[in-house]
């Protein structure tokens, strides 16, 4: 939750953009580029009133910065088969048995909003509910930094101004739109609420789910999962299909027959772990088995993200839409798998 400031934006961060050094120095004061960042909400339609009011004596965040620059860090032991930290000991660090239970109990806390989200996005509750536990644990840790004084302290800073001076005025036009001053908290990199939405997504996905005409991301249950739900539609998830699947895959599949070699427009990166896209029958001609239920025309991808010896998966498109979430193999993996889970 809180390592993930580029979420939601489809945007890998950039090992060579952390590595290039210390921030560029501000040319600026503080104070003076919030006046043009006023300047330039003031032509998005914000009004003064909103503006007097979220600017009113900010500052700068030391402690977000320190942040912000140590983000890069913390790869884990590497797998030299995969070149990559070992999906399996981070999967089972992430879901644990409490983050398990966790997700049974909200589940079932939810209740009737499962099916109601189901029917009315197509998407399962088990997958909203991993997304809500993986983000903030169930809504247990929600981050408690200023969102307004994050967002500008990181735009002022100017290594991400293009990301996050958009997202502070947002923050200002979510404020005109009657989100509480007292509300707006969240994680250190902007992120808010059970979901942790950044305010583009907020303003764009957010929706009121009780229908008490505030979009409560942060206290209410049916406006959480409305939200992800439809952050998830409008990703492109596709009703009736599964994430992914565990498969067996055989020897005698060659590994560089299968490579993919189109690079994705995002996040490559990650995106290039995974084999080229065929149908689920033409991986069953070539011997690999689904173990759980698949249509034979649905399009897969193999991944084996510890290498050949390890458990292999065919990813769908639902997979890619976990990515757009968080862009980051090891977070929609262990998404997936704590949804079939909570599922189970
Ligand atoms: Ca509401």
């Amino acid at each position: 939750m809180i390592t993930k400031s580029l979420r939601h934006l489809g945007i890998a961060i950039s090992a060579c953009l952390l590595a290039t050094g210390p921030a560029q120095a501000q040319n600026q004061s503080f104070d003076s580029y919030l006046d043009d960042v006023a300047e330039r909400a003031r032509a998005e339609g914000v009004s003064q009133a909103t503006i007097d009011r979220v600017f009113a004596g900010l500052t700068p965040h030391a402690r977000v910065l320190e942040l912000d620059r140590e983000q890069a860090g913390s790869g884990g032991n590497v797998n030299p088969a995969t070149g990559f930290a070992w999906m399996s000991s981070y999967i089972r660090r992430h879901n644990s048995s409490s983050r398990i239970s966790g997700g049974h109990r909200t589940l079932s806390r939810i209740g009737p909003l499962a099916a109601e989200i189901e029917r009315e996005y197509g998407v399962p509750a088990e997958i909203i509910v991993a997304i809500w536990g993986h983000e903030t644990a169930y809504g247990a840790v929600m981050g408690g930094f200023d969102l307004p004084r994050s967002l500008a302290t990181l735009a002022w800073d100017g290594r991400r101004r293009a990301l996050f001076e958009p997202e502070l005025i947002d923050v200002l036009k979510m404020v005109d739109m009657g989100v509480p001053r007292s509300q707006l908290e969240g994680s250190w990199a902007g992120a808010f609420g059970n979901g942790q939405f950044l305010p583009s997504v907020y303003l764009r996905l957010a929706v009121d789910g009780d229908g008490d005409g505030d979009r409560d991301v942060w206290n209410s249950d049916a406006d959480t999962v409305h939200s992800i739900a439809n952050y998830f539609r409008d990703a492109g998830w596709r009703t009736g299909q599964p994430w992914a699947v565990r498969a067996y895959v055989p020897n005698s599949v060659d590994r560089t027959d299968i490579e993919n070699h189109t690079a994705a427009p995002v996040c490559p990166r990650v995106h290039g772990r995974h084999s080229r896209w065929m149908t689920v029958r033409e991986w069953r001609e070539r011997g690999v088995e689904p173990r759980a239920p698949i249509a034979d025309d649905v399009m897969a991808s193999l991944f084996e993200p510890d290498g050949p010896a390890e458990p292999g998966y065919l990813l769908t498109q639902n997979y890619r839409v976990i990515l757009e979430y968080n862009c980051s193999n090891y977070y929609a993996m262990s998404v997936g798998l704590l949804a079939d889970e909570i599922a189970r």
